[in-house]
């Protein structure tokens, strides 16, 4: 069909090449994909946030620490299996590795908003900042999505409310 048509088609590649180029300015040496965080109920004192991070760069890029203005508290975490049963603990910093990717996701590193205000309702939407080692800070908006959001791994993250002591 599209060989019939060579003004589509090249429109076409003009189109993919201006999208190439309109997210590479975007995202120079980083971009994020797929961020959203799960919505909270009532009086949930902690929540969760997870996104990808695609490095375009040769060399690894490490993030030292996360905040919000709309959240007290927000930390690095990862799932470790102890005994049985599933622990989290804080992980100082994330790296993401040349031309690599890292994913926070259910069930294994994730971003902890810790001491909610409010609940994080369906339809709202959270700003995070990502700070790199090099002091430059990556801005987020993570939607807030319902509990059964489509992610891989969900079933290990449903208890995950509250901090194991
Ligand atoms: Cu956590």
């Amino acid at each position: 069909m599209y060989i019939k048509n060579h003004g589509n088609y090249f429109m076409l590649a003009v189109g993919l090449l201006m999208a190439f180029f309109a997210n590479f300015a975007l995202a120079a040496d980083i971009s994020v994909e797929q961020a959203f965080v799960r919505a909270t109920p009532p009086g949930a004192a902690n929540g969760a946030a997870y996104l990808q991070l695609r490095n375009h760069t040769g060399k690894d890029i490490v993030f030292v620490s996360a905040s919000s203005r709309q959240i007290p508290r927000v930390e690095f975490h990862q799932h470790q299996q102890k005994h049985g049963t599933m622990h989290m603990m804080q992980v100082r910093e994330i790296s993401v590795p040349a031309n690599g990717e890292f994913h926070f996701m259910p069930g294994q590193h994730h971003i902890m908003l810790m001491g909610l205000l409010s609940p994080l309702s369906e339809g709202d939407s959270i700003r995070l900042q990502l700070m790199r080692a090099n002091g430059e800070l990556l801005e987020i908006d993570l939607p807030v999505k319902p509990v059964g959001h489509p992610i891989s791994g969900y079933s290990v993250h449903s208890s995950h409310g509250e901090h194991k002591q």
